[in-house]
């Protein structure tokens, strides 16, 4: 495949922060492909670096001494396919420092344009890439509750409070995330302070945001059907001795006994980023104990999406952000790597998010458990769950099973 043209730009994120949109086109070929990189509020510190952060907008990008570079080394550049162009990227990040968001925007870019290429949908080139059909339809991490240092830095709580839909089709499962949602808003009343990223609630603890969701299944009839999750985001928790949590400062041990706690009284299946990534010991303890109970651990922060991290013992399963691992092809490593130490994958989107989609299709082809796309309000979100009612008229999906409702049904069991 010979590149043609590529053009980058800088576009707004769902919090209008300027980020990195790429197009590019192959030789002989009509239109283009295209990708842009979502945006974290925070990023962990074992993610790769993010980039340039120029503020540039639009086709200012295109003429500064980055697109520069990335002119120079693709253009006119015959590739094999996408490990090939991705392997270029990442030589030019190691020398230039380009950063993950030109780095993943022109791989998602290469990966459309070569889709295009091939008369293919995304979803086919990228399960072409991993190697394997997709065996499963993923279940939805549907936020309910924003907090830490999504609610603005102040308060010491978990990132997310989430909603699991267990039915026995997506679209079923999006029919939930809906009625919970607006559920929620109804219980909420004047009480929700902002619909646009979850909710930010003030003055209610995390037990009393998990009750209150409780209620609102009990309401709508959903208890049996919906399964509960949290992102506790511990690194941005850790202090001195331990990890701040709702006026106090818990040492690692008194810390994972009370989310233990938690998520008995509450019926947690997921529990995301319990400990900083540093705590070594705390994950490995915790681990198996909260397996112990039928939920599973969770590594965000803790393997950043990188394949040389993952490794079986601290969690049951990893987080693959394409963001975080820079390219479709090192996200796909990591995929690959979760498999073989064998660990469950989730698929996730940012804090601020564009309206790419591929990370829907990625889900698919790497047969993620879950993946996480934030509640259903807000057009970057709402186009995640529109590409999904699309995403089910593929051949690709038919009759695939959905994945077990008691994630201890296969622990410990390879995933491919
Ligand atoms: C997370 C993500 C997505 P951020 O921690 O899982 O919600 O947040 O993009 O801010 O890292
Ligand atoms: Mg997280």
């Amino acid at each position: 495949m010979l590149i043609e043209r590529v053009r980058l730009r800088g576009v707004l994120d769902s919090r209008a922060h300027p980020t990195v949109e790429a197009d590019l086109q192959l030789a002989g070929q009509e239109g283009h492909g295209r990708g842009s990189c979502p945006v974290a509020i925070a990023p962990g510190r074992r993610e790769r670096r993010r980039g340039l952060r120029t503020g540039a907008l639009g086709a200012e990008l295109d003429q500064g001494a980055t697109a520069r570079l990335v002119h120079s080394a693709l253009h006119g550049r015959r590739v094999s396919g996408q490990r090939e162009f991705d392997a270029v990227l990442r030589a030019l990040d190691d020398e230039h420092a380009l950063g993950a968001d030109v780095t993943l925007a022109l791989s998602l870019a290469f990966a459309r344009a070569a889709a295009l290429h091939g008369r293919l949908h995304l979803l086919d080139w990228l399960v072409g890439q991993n190697g394997s059909p997709p065996r499963q339809v993923p279940r939805l991490l549907v936020n309910a509750f924003s907090g830490g240092i999504h609610a603005r830095g102040a308060a010491a709580s978990f990132q997310q409070i989430m909603t699991i839909p267990l039915g026995e089709s997506l679209a079923e499962d999006i029919r939930t995330a809906l009625s919970v949602h607006s559920g929620l808003e109804e219980a909420l009343g004047d009480a929700r302070l902002s619909a646009s990223s979850g909710f930010l609630v003030g003055g209610r603890s995390t037990s009393e945001q998990l009750a209150l969701l409780a209620a609102v299944l009990e309401r709508r009839g959903l208890r049996g059907g919906v399964g509960l999750g949290v992102d506790v985001a511990a690194e941005h928790l850790a202090v001195d001795g331990g990890y701040r949590f709702e006026g106090g400062v818990h040492d690692s041990a008194g810390f994972g006994a009370l989310l233990l706690r938690l998520a008995g009284d509450h019926g947690l299946s997921y529990v995301e980023d319990p400990f900083d990534p540093a705590d070594t010991d705390a994950w490995h303890t915790f681990t198996p104990r909260l397996g112990a109970i039928g939920a599973r651990v969770v590594g965000d922060d803790l393997f950043a999406s990188d394949a040389r991290r993952v490794e079986a013992g601290p969690a049951h399963a990893v987080l693959l952000k394409p963001s975080q691992a820079g390219t479709v092809s090192a996200t796909l490593d990591a995929a690959s790597a979760a498999a073989s130490a064998g660990l469950r994958t989730v698929v996730s989107h940012r804090s601020g998010e564009t309206e790419d989609t591929s990370i829907c299709d990625l889900a698919v082809a790497v047969g993620a458990d879950h993946i996480k796309i934030g509640g259903p309000r807000r057009g970057d979100r709402i186009a995640k769950y529109n590409r999904f009612l699309r995403l089910l008229e593929s051949p690709l999906l038919a009759g695939l099973p959905r994945p077990p409702v008691h994630p201890e049904e296969n622990q410990h069991v390879p995933c491919q």
